[in-house]
């Protein structure tokens, strides 16, 4: 009896940590500015998220210009910054989306046409200020902010 018992244990233990443990998405949205046309901004300057469970971010573009948009690891702006601006010679850069070679960048959209919309899905392990960049020349400067991330309770 005693060892019928213990598989059986086994079991609702196991069960009851899967349903603990199923991660909830996070569903975030970020624009681009539309309005007035042309501007190279993102509609808000941060937005916030939680460590652990999956982000899935909307990216929008009511603009007339083609934008990207991308998470890049804290204090590492202007170093993928750089990387961007430096594919205006690269040939392969509309291939590419724009979108340089870097282990700074943890997350990437492809480039979003006028009226398009793209979700990236990502996860950050730890609290920090990550900055949201479009990496389309010369867009950067003016077109950045800071996904919050916050450790999750
Ligand atoms: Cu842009």
């Amino acid at each position: 009896m005693k060892t019928l018992l213990i598989p059986i244990i086994l079991t609702v233990t196991s069960l009851f940590v899967i349903a603990e443990e199923k991660p909830k998405l996070q569903k975030i949205e970020l624009s681009a500015v539309g309005n007035p046309p042309g501007t190279m901004k993102f509609a808000k300057t941060e937005i916030k998220a939680t460590t652990g469970s999956k982000i899935e971010l909307t990216f929008k573009n009511p603009d007339v210009l083609q934008h990207n948009i991308l998470i890049l690891k804290p204090g590492t702006k202007d170093k993928v910054g750089a990387l961007a601006d430096a594919m205006l010679t690269d040939p392969d850069a509309m291939k590419k989306n724009y979108v340089p070679k870097s282990s700074d960048i943890i997350a990437a959209s492809k480039l979003v046409n006028p009226g398009g919309t793209e979700k990236i899905v990502f996860t950050i392990k730890e609290s920090g200020d990550y900055p949201i960049i479009c990496t389309f020349p010369g867009h950067w400067r003016l077109m950045n902010g800071i996904l919050k991330i916050t450790k999750s309770e």
